[in-house]
């Protein structure tokens, strides 16, 4: 479900759409928060500038608490607000908000065609990528190898509980690339075969660690005993400031019924976390929009955003 999609939904309905998953994705996540705040300050009414403020910092509250772990959510809201507090009237705050929702969606839309230009070069002729769970990003970096010629092809893991590899292998095999599925535990035994993984992030923290859907460590794990390079594909706004001060990012666990009904195993824990974190060491690069990083020059990238 993308910004389309939800044109003309109240807050609340945008929420509920993010904590259900029916909006999903960090960066379609981010988007949508976004859009929120936008329409907030569009439908405010009265001429009361610290009304409108209080409203919009009781949005962002309720964004915040839909999905704990993607930094970049918080960082689309925080773009948003910058600034606005120092708007001198209601006019101008409003046209703030609707500027910086702007910037924010261009810059949005320009990080994926940057990330998917230098990710796909990086790709080569006959190179079986294996990607986990289903990263905006990374699928737009594998499609742009392939819409520039190079003969390719994908294994993509299932990703329980929610199997959002459903919605890679969809994607892929409309574009006529040729796409294999496997479950979670297959990566093992496939990975000797395969050239590069490409995953996508939720949050990078500033010690190069990235913050992933559940698995990926795992995947990663794999790819290092194979030798097989692991890139991550991530705009800067999926970095993480508040690691950089020793905040440890928080991972979500969901809904145990995503797994299985609990009902069937009376007196048994489930447990759903639904992100993990791979290491630096197990990375080989991360592709932003300002170009191709090695995971050590992350401080660098925050650095810059808290200048
Ligand atoms: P893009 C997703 O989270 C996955 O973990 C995916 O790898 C990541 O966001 C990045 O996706 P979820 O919402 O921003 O499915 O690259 O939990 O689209």
């Amino acid at each position: 479900m993308g910004l389309d999609d939800i044109e003309g939904l109240e807050v609340e309905e945008i929420a509920r759409k993010i904590e259900s998953m029916e909006i999903r994705g960090a960066a379609e996540i981010a988007r949508a928060g976004a859009y929120a705040l936008k329409k907030i300050g569009e439908d405010f009414e009265n001429e009361d500038m610290t009304d409108l403020l209080e409203e919009l910092e009781t949005c962002k509250v309720r964004l915040l608490s839909t999905r704990p772990t993607a930094v970049s959510l918080e960082n689309g809201l925080r773009y948003v607000m910058h600034g606005v507090r120092k708007a001198d009237d209601i006019e101008q705050l409003k046209e703030m908000i609707s500027d910086n929702y702007s910037d924010f969606i261009d810059n949005s839309i320009r990080a994926k065609s940057k990330i998917a230009e230098y990710g796909g070069r990086r790709i080569s002729d006959d190179d079986m990528v294996l990607t986990h769970c289903n990263s905006s990003m990374a699928l737009a970096a594998i499609k742009y190898a392939w819409n520039n010629g190079k003969n390719i092809s994908v294994i993509a893991t299932e990703s329980r509980p929610k199997k959002q590899g459903y919605i890679t292998v969809e994607e892929l095999s409309k574009e006529g690339i040729p796409v294999t599925l496997i479950v979670d535990s297959a990566v093992r035994a496939k990975i000797k075969k395969v050239d590069k993984v490409y995953v996508g992030a939720d949050t990078i923290a500033s010690n190069g660690a990235v913050i992933n859907k559940i698995g990926t460590s795992q995947v990663a794990l794999c790819a290092d005993e194979a030798r097989v390079p692991l890139t991550v594909c991530a705009e800067t706004y999926k970095f993480s400031r508040k690691s950089t001060f020793g905040e440890l990012v928080p991972i979500e666990e969901r809904d145990p019924s995503e797994i299985v009904d609990p009902k069937k195993f009376p007196g048994v824990n489930i447990s759903n976390p639904v992100f993990d974190a791979t290491p630096s060491e197990y990375i080989d690069s991360i592709i932003t929009e300002k170009g191709v990083i090695s995971p050590e020059g992350a401080y660098r990238i925050i650095e810059e955003m808290i200048r």
